[in-house]
């Protein structure tokens, strides 16, 4: 009798102590009571935090079906309820934290800034019953159990990739994943706009790029990747859609890292400007790519080339106030640059050896550019060779990452955990049999990568120091799209994938349970569901 006394109230405890909060706060105590919530909760906020406010508003507008009405602090306007929003930058929290204080009287979120203020109001929007609940059609009122949060980031870069070359996807459809992203407390979105086989976007001075970088003549269809359909394929995103998507996203504290690839996967700008590549080797004629893999035509580590790239940052940076630019560097085949005569001079006149040094050479000239702008290089593994770049932060993604992270970060330089082996969301959920038994489109590129694989890992690579792995300042997971053809994939790739990502990236290593993140995914994917995203199955909860 004790015993089931004691599980009963064990099993009340867990229940209080951890609704479907993905991701898990720092820290969780239940209180009395609860605070009752409905069509007259109102909210009242700082004016530092009316966009924070305002966004609320309507977050709670479409999952309640009525508006609530939101007052400032100082108005002494009297509300049946409210939901106060409020700032203290002396809260002993990282930046983001914040304090969700909820009990029968009111509901209280204090951030140590606005971030904090946006991640409370994310928190507190999972705490209300999910969309699709009854409650919403019939009484509007809903009970959020009385709780202290108090919580903040275990990373500062809690980023999702998406690479838009390989397939183009709308605004529209750019905007909602940022919804997404914001929804889980990422904060950084790495867009990946430019590839051998799609320039993605509109920069003036160079209009080739677009009108002929961004359209390709065929795709391989899903199902045979050694192949061609045949069909034209391309899009771009204007300036004036970059602008908008990017103020979109600082609403919601998410920062855009735009990347822009090189030196290699660059066929797509080699083909609308072929003078600023390898335009001096034997059989040269660039062309929009238009099968996947590794290709060989890389910009020519020239003056001209060198202007160009400038150029192109120079309209990048005006687009997009991030402080840290991606460049790529990834995959940079050596055969041209060996076969081409200018590069061989450039070789003797720097006494570079060989193409890791010529790519050293390429990635250092870029850092001072981007240093001049006032901005922070990011580049993939491949910038370590032939030597970092000395202000480079380091994307790490070949196999487990751990290799060049570790040795990143003892030299001192920041990383970024990105890898391939565990958070590349272009492999396979299920069993790849599975999988393909229900159509051709469920291709992917192979690998296999399980949601509770996925939840599993481990950012801090061993064999650091306490002071070394300060170096990781986040972690991110990959959506390459070659086999993505359309929105609806990408979803079903990222959804509910993503969530693990999010718990990895901001909840303490030590406050991780596989079994208890499952369970609160439950309630997650019924805001999933609810929006109609495409997400895959998943094996039921225990
Ligand atoms: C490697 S990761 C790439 C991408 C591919 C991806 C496919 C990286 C920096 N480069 O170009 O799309 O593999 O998984």
């Amino acid at each position: 009798m004790k015993e089931s006394i004691l599980a009963l109230a064990l099993l009340s405890a867990v229940a209080v102590a951890e609704p479907s909060l993905i991701p898990l706060p720092k820290e969780m105590a239940a209180g009395g009571g609860e605070f009752a919530f409905s069509g007259g909760t109102g909210i009242r906020f700082d004016k530092d935090v009316a966009k924070e406010a305002e966004l609320f508003a309507v977050a709670l507008e479409s999952l309640t079906g009525s508006t609530p009405k939101i007052v400032r602090e100082e108005l002494r306007i009297l509300l049946p309820s409210e939901i106060r929003l409020d700032l203290d930058d002396s809260l002993p929290l990282k930046e983001g934290g914040y304090m969700l204080e909820a009990g029968p009287k009111g509901v209280k979120v204090t951030g140590k800034d606005a971030a904090g203020v946006w991640y409370g109001t994310r928190s507190l929007l999972q705490l209300l019953p999910p969309p699709g609940a009854g409650v919403w059609k019939d009484s509007k009122e809903a009970g959020i159990p009385a709780l202290t949060i108090t919580d903040e980031p275990r990373f500062g870069w809690r980023g999702m990739h998406l690479d838009v070359g390989r397939h183009f996807f709308s605004a529209d459809e750019i905007k909602g994943f940022i919804d997404w992203l914001a929804f889980h407390k990422f904060n950084v979105f790495h867009w990946h706009l430019t590839e051998d086989q799609g320039w993605r976007i509109e920069i003036k001075k160079y209009p080739k790029l677009t009108e002929v970088g961004a359209f390709r003549d065929s795709t391989p269809p899903y199902g045979n990747r050694n192949s061609d359909d045949g069909k034209r394929y391309g899009g771009f995103y204007t300036q004036d859609q970059i602008k908008e998507i990017v103020a979109y996203a600082a609403e919601r504290h998410v920062t855009i890292v735009p990347e822009i690839d090189m030196p290699g996967h660059m066929a797509a700008a080699i083909a609308a400007y072929p003078q600023f590549g390898n335009s001096d080797i034997p059989g040269y004629a660039p062309k929009v790519m238009t099968r996947w893999g590794v290709h060989p035509y890389t910009l020519a580590p020239t003056e001209e080339t060198f202007a160009f790239v400038d150029d192109v940052l120079t309209e990048l940076c005006a687009l997009f106030p991030s402080t840290y630019i991606h460049i790529g560097g990834d995959e940079a085949p050596k055969d041209q640059w060996e076969k081409s005569p200018r590069v061989k001079a450039l070789m003797e006149k720097e006494g570079l050896k060989n193409g890791h040094d010529v790519q050293s050479y390429f990635i250092k000239r870029v850092e001072k550019m981007l240093d001049a702008k006032g901005r922070k290089l990011v580049g993939w593994d491949e910038i370590r060779e032939g030597g970092l770049a000395p202000s480079a932060t380091v994307m790490c993604w070949q196999g487990d990452a751990v290799h060049s992270a570790v040795a990143s970060a003892k030299e001192g330089h920041d990383v970024i955990m990105a890898p391939n082996q565990r958070l590349y969301f272009d492999h396979y959920q299920h069993p790849e049999k599975d999988e393909l038994a229900k159509g051709l489109e469920f291709e992917t590129i192979g690998g296999f990568r399980p949601i509770d694989n996925v939840y599993a890992y481990e950012p801090v690579p061993q064999g650091l120091s306490p002071e070394e792995a300060k170096h990781v300042i986040g972690v991110q997971a990959q959506l390459w799209t070659e086999y993505m053809h359309d929105w609806k994939k990408v979803e079903y790739m990222a959804f509910p994938r993503l969530a693990a990502v999010a718990e990895i990236a901001w909840t303490p290593a030590d406050r991780k349970n596989y079994d208890s993140f499952r369970s609160r995914l439950d309630g997650i994917l019924k805001f999933y569901d609810a929006a109609g995203v495409n997400r895959a199955e998943l094996p039921a909860a225990k």
